[in-house]
């Protein structure tokens, strides 16, 4: 049986949906895209898509209803994966970093020196180990004392990667997948600043102005649905109902997958 969340609103909506129209069958396409509208993980893969300048064609897959034909591509089921020349990946960072190699001619979205490779790198483990646990405790956290300990632990790895920041973008003047794997969620603090009493200004001024900066970023404006049918999905998280299986960890102290 389906879960609730499998009932999200079916497709994209405002400048995402844009997006999209450009997008379909396109049968020359480099890259068939799996992809969900709401899905922050998603939303790192597009944004990518979009700044590279590789032709694409968007699917859009309700992984909640775990179709057997997707569970073949992206074998948990979750959004995204790509097929590139009949051969699945899933896996958001893995999309990243395939896009990097396997499209040395569009443009770089890691620098070609290794150590600066290597400290984008740590930026993407810090992303995954420590901000975005911390995100989903706080959104989904009920009670007033849990909810202040996630709060506070979001401020710290957020006031991290800012120290980290070093200038227009993560890794000065370009964009970088630093920047790209948290941009979904920086355009989704307004949710915790309206439910959960997130200050932007106790994150610090790098990353407050980061943060600010970035969400104006046409690959992440592009890809933005509407408001209203976030707040549909992201309702069930704060009311700690949602079944995803990020929110499930979540919820019982495990890993994010
Ligand atoms: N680690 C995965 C990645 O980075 O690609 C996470 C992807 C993920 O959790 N996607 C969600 C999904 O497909 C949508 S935002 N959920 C379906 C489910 O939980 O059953």
């Amino acid at each position: 049986m389906a879960i609730p969340d499998a009932d999200i609103y079916p497709t994209a909506t405002g400048r995402a949906l844009e997006t999209v129209k450009q997008h379909q069958n396109s049968s020359q396409a480099d890259i068939i895209f799996y992809a969900g509208w709401f899905c922050p993980f998603v939303q790192r893969v597009w944004i990518a898509l979009e700044e590279k300048g590789i032709s694409y064609e968007y699917r859009e897959e309700n992984p909640y209803h775990k179709d057997p034909e997707f569970l073949k591509i992206s074998p948990k089921g979750l959004v995204p994966a790509i097929i590139y020349q009949g051969q699945p990946i899933h896996e958001s960072l893995v999309i990243l970093e395939f896009l990097e190699e396997a499209f040395p001619n569009t443009k770089p979205l890691l620098p070609a020196d290794p150590y600066a490779r290597s400290q984008i790198r740590l930026a993407l483990d810090h992303i995954s180990k420590s901000i975005l646990p911390s995100f989903f405790k706080l959104l989904q956290s009920q009670d007033p004392t849990s909810q202040s300990t996630a709060r506070e632990s979001l401020y710290k790895s957020f006031s991290q990667f800012g120290d980290g920041i070093k200038g227009e973008y993560w890794a000065g003047n370009e964009i970088s997948l630093a920047d790209i794997a948290l941009m979904p969620w920086a355009g989704r603090l307004y949710i915790l600043e309206e439910n959960r009493e997130f200050d932007i200004e106790r994150t610090g001024e790098k990353f407050k102005g980061w943060a600010q900066r970035i969400i104006k970023h046409p690959a992440m404006q592009n890809t933005a649905s509407e408001r209203e049918h976030y707040a549909q999905i992201y309702g069930r998280y704060l009311r700690d109902e949602a079944q995803s299986e990020a929110a499930k960890a979540t919820r019982n102290g495990g890993v994010i997958p």
